[in-house]
């Protein structure tokens, strides 16, 4: 029987444990499983023959929170990973290889940038970063050999939207997939596979367990592919397996992902309008405002705005490191989706690995400040930023 989303939310990946019946499904805290004979053993290692072999291969609780996360994303398999990287960068090396061209959004999280800027040119791949707002522009910039159409919506931190059905239509008219990264959504925001996405990456270290305590990645996608992330790309080139223990926090946070995200995001609305009204703000980002250049395509892709919110203050770079000092309950501190609210500046933190020069290119400008909202009372976390405003 198929359930709506909040129930999947809540049942989807697991089942009472046979053998004792506990509901919690048990940690499964094993490198390698013993099999009955060699038989078996060289069975499960030919694929004739389901079961466990080694956690690097796959463990219980990976299992649990891959069927969960595949059905929440709408895609037929999923991977878990022992970080978004993890999981990034093994899509990215098995969908690759030397000689290929990917077009990346120009804003992206700094490490995936890294990972294409300074890593792909030594293995012979080629990658151009554009404002993929530009249909046109992203459909000039394909190559016969552009395999990769990566972007992740709205960008971290510069809050693009990009069109995934109108970016998935152009990836299917050449040779290419369209890979977008949902972690400033989740599923309960927006599904790109829904959209036409080919494969959906997730640094799972934020909004999907969402308690701050765990660094793991998913990729969701067709059977086909997640097949070869696992075979090629997890098990041999990145190596990147999630522990069970980390596995096990993972699925008890996507539990209760239907419930914690619309919070968040409610409470980012109103954070986001507080800072639109202020006389310091040069700017506010923010997909929900009535004003957003970007709004309509928000509207139609994506069920809440989510809660990350970028504001550029009217005092540049000075003002901004004044600002993020002066608040006390919000977190000076990179990541985001934890129930805590957190502050950081990107020029200098999450995308520093960037050059001024491609800081500049991507949008990032020296005065922006990304904002996390968290679970607090969102007048409790307005009244700190009226706080941090009067000390700049
Ligand atoms: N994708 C996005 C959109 C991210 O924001 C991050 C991490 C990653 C992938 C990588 O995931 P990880 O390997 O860390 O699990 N973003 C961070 C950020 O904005 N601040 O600190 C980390």
């Amino acid at each position: 029987m198929s359930h709506r989303f909040d129930t999947q939310c809540v049942h989807c990946g697991t089942h009472p444990d046979p053998v004792t019946g506990a509901l919690s499904q048990p940690i499964y805290q094993t490198s390698t499983f013993a099999f009955r004979n060699a038989d078996e053993g060289a069975r499960r290692f030919k694929g004739e023959e389901e079961g466990y072999i080694y956690t690097r291969l796959g463990n219980p609780n990976h299992t649990a929170v891959e069927e969960k996360i595949a059905l929440l994303e709408g895609g037929e398999a999923a991977a878990v990973a022992a970080s978004g990287m993890g999981a990034i960068s093994s899509v990215l090396w098995t969908a690759l290889s030397s000689g290929d061209h990917v077009v990346a959004a120009r804003a992206i999280y700094g490490c995936t940038h890294a990972l294409m800027n300074h890593q792909f040119p030594r293995f012979g791949i080629e990658t151009t970063f554009m404002n993929l707002t530009d249909l046109n522009a992203v459909k000039a910039a394909m190559r016969p050999n552009t395999k990769v159409i990566y972007c992740e919506s709205p960008s971290n931190p510069t809050m693009e939207i990009a069109d995934i059905a109108g970016l998935a239509k152009i990836a299917h008219e050449g040779n290419a997939i369209l890979v977008v990264d949902n972690t400033y959504c989740t599923p309960v925001i927006q599904r790109p596979i829904e959209l036409g996405a080919d494969v959906v990456v997730h640094s799972a270290t934020k909004y999907l367990n969402g308690h701050g305590d765990v660094i793991a990645g998913v990729a969701v996608g067709s059977r086909e592919f997640i097949g070869r992330v696992k075979g090629e790309g997890l098990k041999d080139m990145t190596g990147a397996t999630l522990s069970p223990f980390d596995a096990y926090l993972l699925l008890r946070g996507m539990k209760t992902m239907h419930v914690r995200v619309p919070r968040h995001c409610e409470s980012a609305m109103k954070i986001a309008r507080f800072l639109q009204g202020r006389p310091e703000v040069a700017e506010t980002r923010y997909p929900g405002l009535d004003d957003y250049p970007q709004k309509a395509l928000a509207d139609k892709q994506m069920k809440y705005y989510g809660a990350m919110i970028a504001v550029e203050l009217k005092g540049g770079y000075e003002a901004g490191k004044k600002f993020i000092d002066s608040t006390r309950l919000w977190t000076l501190a990179v990541s985001l989706g934890d129930a805590e609210s957190l502050i950081q500046h990107p020029a200098s933190m999450t995308h520093s690995a960037l050059s001024d020069e491609e800081q500049a290119a991507s949008g990032i400008s020296k005065g922006l400040i990304r904002l996390s909202v968290g679970l607090e009372d969102p007048e409790d976390l307005i009244d700190d930023l009226k706080n941090a405003f009067a000390a700049i």
